[in-house]
Order: C-alpha cells, then structure tokens, then sequence
C-alpha cells in the first residue's frame, strides 16, 4: 500500500498509454498520479495535455486528411449535379484553427477527467532518482520530489533531426507542422515513414506543391506492393518523388529569391540534388526519449534505439518499474495499442487480472490519399514466415462505385488476403487501398482474431454496393497470375 509512499502510482507521460493507466489505476481505488511535461521543439512549437495522438498525431493528421478528401469531393461534385465555383480556395488559418480549437477542447477534456477519477496530475518534466522516487521540474523550474511503490514509464518518442547543417535551424516535423501560424507552402518532406507520406499527402490535396525526399523504399516495415500502390497514386496526382535521394545541407536564402530555403541532397549514385522550399519537413522516424529521464540510475534496461526492453506483462528489469506504448522495444507504435497495454497493466497491477495485451493482429491504416488499411502479416513477411508454398494469396483491383460517375481512376483500388493453407487458408494477411480503408478494415479485423479462414470469408453475404464487399467473393490467385482488372 502507499503508506510509505507518496502515491500507489506514478505515471510518467501523461499520452495515450500513461492517462489509460492511470485513470485506470484510479479507477481500481489506488492513489495515482500523473507527470506529463512537453519539452518544445527546436522553434518552439508546445503542446496540452494528452500526447503525441492527440496533440501532434492521429488527430490533427486525420483532421488534415479530411480538410485534403473534402477538396478532392468537391471535384467529385461537379460529375454529380453540384455547381462548384472554378477558383475554389483552401484557407490554412481556417482549417489550422479549427483543428487546433478541438484539441484544445481534448486537452481540457482530459483534465476533467483525472479529475473526476482523483488522479494528481502535474505538468512538470519527471526524472527518476531511484527505483521509488521521481524528481518533476515544472515550466517556472520548480522541483518536487515524489515517492511510490510503481511506477509506469509512458514518456513515447519524438521526431528524429539528421545530421547536417540547418537541420534543426531551419527544418520542422510533424511536431510543429498542426499548429503552424502560416500556411507552408511548397513543401519538401525528408522520410518515407508513414508519417511523411500522410503529411505529403494531406499538403498536396489542400493546394500545395509537395516533394517527397525517399532515401530507400517507401514504408519499411508494411506491404511493399501495397506501399508501391500508395506511392504510383501520390506521383500519378502530382506529388513528386525525389527517390534514392538523401539531403545534405539546408540553407537560408536571401529575400527576393524564390522559396525559403536551399535543400541540397545527394542521390545514391553520388550526383547532387537541389531546389528551395517554404518549407522542409523532416519524417525520418522518431526516437523514444528515454534516455534522459534517470532510468539509467535505476537500472531499467534500454536497447541501443532506446527502446525500453520489456516482457510480455510490460514489466522492464526492475520490479517496479513497468513500460507502455512507444517506447516498448519490438512492439507496434499506435494509440490505441498504448491505450490497450496501460488499461490492461492496471488491472493486472491492482485488480488481481492476468488479462495480458495481445499485441498480435492489430490492425492499422496509413491515411495517405490512396488509404491502406492491413491487419497481420506483409505478403513477404508471410512468405518468410510459412514458405512461399504454403501461401495463397487472393486479389482483386476494384473501382468504387462513387469513383464511376466521378470519372476517378480505375483499377487503383486493391484488396488482398494471405492464406496460411496448410491451416485450412486461415487467413493471416489482409490489405486493401482504397477510400474508408480504416473504416472496413476494423471491421474483418474481429474475424481474424477469431481465426477467420478463406471459406469464411467466402460464407460471409456482402453488403452491396461497398467496397468491403470485395473481400466476400475473392477468387482469383496471385499463383494463378490472371488479370484482376474490374469495371464497375
Ligand atoms: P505519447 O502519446 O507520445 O505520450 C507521451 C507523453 O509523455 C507526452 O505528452 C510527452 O510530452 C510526455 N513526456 C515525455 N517525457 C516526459 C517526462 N520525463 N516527464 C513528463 N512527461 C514526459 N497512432 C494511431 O494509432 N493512429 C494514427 O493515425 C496515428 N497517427 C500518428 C501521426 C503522427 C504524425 C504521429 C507522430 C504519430 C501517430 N500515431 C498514430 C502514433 C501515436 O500517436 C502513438 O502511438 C501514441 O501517441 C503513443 O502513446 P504513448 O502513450 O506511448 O506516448
Ligand atoms: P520509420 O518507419 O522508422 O521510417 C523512417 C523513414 O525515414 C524511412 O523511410 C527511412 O528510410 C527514412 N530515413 C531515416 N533516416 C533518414 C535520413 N537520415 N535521411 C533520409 N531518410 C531517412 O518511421 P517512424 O519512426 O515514423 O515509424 C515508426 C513505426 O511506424 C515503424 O515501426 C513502422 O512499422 C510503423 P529507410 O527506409 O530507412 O531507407
């Protein structure tokens, strides 16, 4: 109990891993409290309550892709009756502080909330001193120190910086990219995370003109056909691509000359790159920041990334001290698995629950202008796994029907499914490109983690006319090598 202590618990990041587990933990009767502090980033740029998601993440990104999607209808419009005017305009500022007043609702939402559930929330930057006590520094530099029996580290990761001359005086990331007090203009983005092509592809379809900077491959780590197929549909609309390409050195440019700034790069082959920008966005991954918050002094072990090293009960080395969300080594970066793993360690800490985060399955979609939704395995990663053998896999182009009148393209919308076939074709791999592909992947998301195998797929009646239908009447093989083209 925390007669010794200050508190039960104290959470150190107050993002989407740290506020699930502590309302939680309060939930459960414990005495908890919370540290969130955001640290700005190099112009300045800060932030309320609630993280990376909420503040400079999912929420302000998919508001962005909506602002994007709303011009794209607009077009779609006109084929449908709508008199639209020739010049219609985007509005940054608009669009920039309509977002930002949300959030800042979210923020004040989430204060209401810790203190509903009694949790002691201070916005002061923790560092621990030893494996029960954490020193916070607040905005004005004042210090307290504070004791308890667990601790919960959910301190999640910020945009990584290259190396070379005026990165940080004169690039910014997503960090500073929501809230920015103007509109940025020609952009460069430096990264083909999914980060980057999201932000791309969001500046892109409100008006601007957007450069893409890609060192290697476009989405490591996902799909690569279909990261191919996201990347063919930004290029074929008119974003552009500088590929095998890093950059070397931002300058400043007089006034009078046209852009901001000089962007020099170098490609693979060794020739140089250069052009100017209003603005460059670094997307070049991200770096969890504990390093910095004394666990070192008490011993918790990080890998080389920083990463902290944890097992399957999120427990790190020391046996009070548990990791959740971001900076867990080897686990998926996303709100609601963070969300998930601090509810669930709650309840294994305070409410005798064995219930431990199945981080298997978990389903995902990157909102670029082609969205791409994928639940499981890659189709390589698939290959790898089972042996190219004793995989099937099931595809088929679609049009959506909305696409037809609108006069969009067609056959660049895509479904697939891999089939484990020596387990009955369970299947182990779903992907689709294509408008809603958060909202349909969810959905078949249910069905495999109870397991679903082809035929079920097969048995399920579609719902016509969608789009997720395709997914119910999958008949041709990839092995087979026949035209998966449709119309209509
Ligand atoms: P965070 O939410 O990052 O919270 C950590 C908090 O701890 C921060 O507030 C930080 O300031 C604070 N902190 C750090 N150090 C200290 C300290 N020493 N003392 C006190 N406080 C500290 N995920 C999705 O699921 N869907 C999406 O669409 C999606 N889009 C994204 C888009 C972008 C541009 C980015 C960058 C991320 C996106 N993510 C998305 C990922 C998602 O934001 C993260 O997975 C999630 O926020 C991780 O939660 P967390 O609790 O681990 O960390
Ligand atoms: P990732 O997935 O780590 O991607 C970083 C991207 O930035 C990637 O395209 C890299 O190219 C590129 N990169 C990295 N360093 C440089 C430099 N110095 N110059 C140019 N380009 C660079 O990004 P996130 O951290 O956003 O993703 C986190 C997770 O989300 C990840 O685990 C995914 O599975 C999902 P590369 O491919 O290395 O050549």
């Amino acid at each position: 109990d925390a007669t010794n202590y200050d508190y039960d618990l104290i959470v150190i990041g107050g993002g989407s891993g740290g506020l699930a587990a502590s309302k939680e933990a309060a939930s459960l009767g414990k005495k908890v409290a919370v540290f969130d502090f955001v640290q700005p980033t190099p112009v300045g740029t800060t932030w309320g309550l609630g993280g990376t998601c909420v503040n400079v993440g999912c929420i302000p990104k998919k508001l962005m892709h909506q602002a994007a999607i709303l011009g794209h209808s607009l077009e779609d419009a006109k084929h449908f009756g709508w008199k639209v005017p020739e010049d219609v305009q985007h509005n940054w500022d608009t669009m920039k502080n309509a977002i930002q007043d949300h959030i800042g609702s979210l923020n004040w939402g989430y204060r209401v909330q810790l203190r509903d559930k009694k949790v002691d929330y201070q916005n002061a930057y923790a560092e621990f001193i030893d494996d029960h006590t954490v020193k916070a520094v607040n905005k004005k530099g004042k210090e307290v120190t504070k004791t308890a029996r667990d601790f919960i580290v959910a301190v999640g990761e910020r945009p990584r910086y290259p190396d070379i001359p005026g990165a940080k005086e004169y690039g910014i990331t997503s960090d500073d990219l929501f809230s920015l007090p103007y509109c940025p203009g020609k952009t460069l983005l430096i990264g083909a995370s999914y980060v980057s092509l999201e932000c791309g592809g969001f500046l892109h379809g409100i008006g601007l003109n957007v450069t893409v900077m890609v060192r290697s491959i476009l989405l490591r780590g996902f799909d690569q056909q279909m990261a191919d197929k996201i990347g063919e549909y930004m290029e074929a609309k008119g974003i552009n691509f500088i590929r095998q390409c890093v950059p070397t050195k931002i300058e400043k440019l007089e006034d009078g000359q046209p852009g901001k700034y000089k962007v020099y790069g170098k490609y693979s082959d060794g020739t140089e790159y250069s052009d100017t920008f209003n603005t460059v966005i670094f997307a070049i991954g991200r770096d969890p920041v504990t390093k910095t918050i004394g666990l070192d002094k008490v011993g918790v072990k990080l890998n080389k990334s920083g990463k902290v090293v944890a097992n399957e009960s999120e427990a790190t080395n020391v046996s009070n001290i548990y990791a959740i969300g971001d900076i867990l080594e080897g686990k998926l970066e996303l709100t609601p698995v963070a969300i998930q793993a601090g509810k669930l360690l709650a309840r294994r800490l305070y409410d005798n629950s064995k219930v431990l985060t199945d981080y298997v399955n978990v389903a995902t979609t990157v909102f670029t202008p082609l969205e791409y939704g994928a639940i499981g395995y890659s189709e390589e990663a698939a290959i790898e796994k089972f042996g190219e053998d004793n995989v099937e896999v099931y595809h088929t182009n679609y049009w959506p029907l909305e696409w037809t009148v609108a006069k969009r393209e067609e056959n660049v919308c895509y479904a697939k499914i891999i089939c484990h076939i020596p387990d009955k074709e369970r299947v182990v791999g779903f992907h689709i490109c294509g408008p809603n592909a958060g909202e349909i992947t969810q959905g078949y998301a249910l069905g495999m983690k109870l397991g679903a195998t082809k035929k079920d797929f097969d048995d399920t009646i579609g719902i016509h006319p969608t789009c997720s239908e395709q997914f119910t009447t999958l008949n041709v093989t990839k092995r087979s090598g026949k035209m998966v083209n449709q119309s209509g």
